[in-house]
């Protein structure tokens, strides 16, 4: 287990990876110096005390160094000795991971915590809004967007990572990333804007100032292998535990953001009463040129025929897998450990074949049938 647990009871999956230099200020503190973490008492701040854990943490507020002393009692820890000198340590970076219901959705336990101001989030009639359950497409339609709304300027596109170019709404991350909120505060409009809320919890200002939506849905059994593989890498997640368990979780809901039922049937069935344009991830592989075309017309923009070729270049999954600007190379491996399964993973339809057995997926199947019957909505798992 890792020893930072402790400082998250319950709830907490911790990385172990920023090596910080810290010099000692006097026998029984010490500042860390060196990373993002250089500022006492702010969000990255990180103390170190003799006989006590190290955390670092943001949003939820700095681990509180409490309970038993154990500075020094854990393989790799060293103790720290008196007066003063330098030591090489270990920094502990704790995040809490568990979920936590909002409205009876379990969310990521930060985003539960700062809820008010996602739910007051005060949208614009021209903010633009692509909404996934998570693990859809997501990234890919981000692309696209930003894409035809530089009109094919590759080089405006790389202007920056793709969370920076399309915040996303409701995201608390570890320190030094602002939360998406407090991100969007500094963007000028059109705001182009991401979010995995499911359809009744987007802030209510998004209908009333009837602004467009961009929905991407994803079969279901490729978009739980994706979420699976995803959750491995991603340590503000829960830990996914075994695939037989994961595989039930999503069937019941309880993943982070909820329900994929439920999520693809909310935007479904109200897609007539708000401009929302559903797009299949698999229309998407089919024919990109198509589907990117629909987005094109939703958005109200014309673009000629050869920057639309451009569009679907570079946005296919190899180019956006060696782009730093759209691969998520750009967040720190102690968030996103992409060693363990790199976030541009396949790319594939029908990848769910490798991972589910005849059995699991004959279970999913009948049950899958009955959550679905008469919404209307098909799916196809394989092109
Ligand atoms: S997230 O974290 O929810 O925003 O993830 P999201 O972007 O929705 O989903 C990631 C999956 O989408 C795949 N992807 C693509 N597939 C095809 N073409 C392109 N261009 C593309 N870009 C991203 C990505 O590989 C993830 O799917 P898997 O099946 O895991 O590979």
């Amino acid at each position: 287990m890792n020893p930072a647990c402790g400082i998250f009871p319950n709830s907490c999956r911790a990385t172990s990876l920023l090596s910080l230099r810290v010099s000692f200020l006097h026998s029984d503190s010490v500042r860390a110096r060196g990373g993002s973490f250089t500022s006492q008492r702010r969000p990255g701040w990180a103390v170190i005390v003799p006989g006590h854990w190290v955390g670092a943490g943001a949003g939820s507020g700095l681990c509180r160094c409490r309970g038993t002393p154990r500075y020094g009692t854990q393989p790799g820890w060293l103790p720290a000795p008196p007066g003063t000198g330098r030591l090489q340590v270990q920094l502990l970076v704790a995040w809490p991971a568990g979920l936590k219901l909002v409205h009876g959705i379990p969310l990521m336990e930060p985003i539960a915590q700062q809820w008010g101001p996602i739910e007051d989030f005060q949208a614009w009639p021209d903010d633009l809004l692509i909404s996934t359950y998570p693990k859809a497409g997501t990234t890919w339609m981000q692309e696209i967007v930003d894409l035809i709304l530089v009109r094919g300027d590759v080089e405006k596109a790389c202007r920056a990572p793709t969370h920076i170019r399309i915040p996303f709404l409701e995201i608390c991350s570890p320190p030094p990333v602002p939360s998406g909120v407090q991100q969007l505060a500094n963007v000028p409009p059109p705001r182009v804007i991401k979010t995995h809320l499911p359809f009744q919890l987007v802030p209510k200002s998004f209908w009333e100032n009837r602004c467009k939506v961009i929905y991407v849905a994803r079969n279901a059994k490729d978009n739980l292998v994706s979420y699976y593989f995803f959750d491995q890498m991603n340590k503000t997640q829960p830990e996914p535990g075994p695939w037989e368990l994961y595989l039930q979780k999503f069937m019941d809901g309880k993943l982070a953001w909820g329900s994929w039922y439920d999520h693809v049937c909310g935007y479904w069935a109200e897609r007539a009463n708000h401009r929302i344009l559903y797009v299949f991830y698999e229309d998407m592989k089919e024919d990109p040129a198509r589907e990117i075309r629909r987005v094109m017309d939703f958005l109200e923009v014309e673009l000629p025929p050869e920057v639309l070729e451009k569009i679907v270049q570079q946005t296919s999954f190899q180019i956006m897998k060696e782009n730093p600007m759209a691969n998520y190379s750009s967040i720190p491996s102690v968030i996103f450990d992409q060693t363990i399964s790199p976030f541009m993973r396949k790319g594939e339809v029908g990848d769910w074949k490798n991972h589910f057995t005849v059995a699991q997926s004959e279970a999913f199947d009948a049950h899958y049938q009955r959550r679905m019957e008469g919404t209307g909505l098909h799916f196809r798992t394989q092109i």
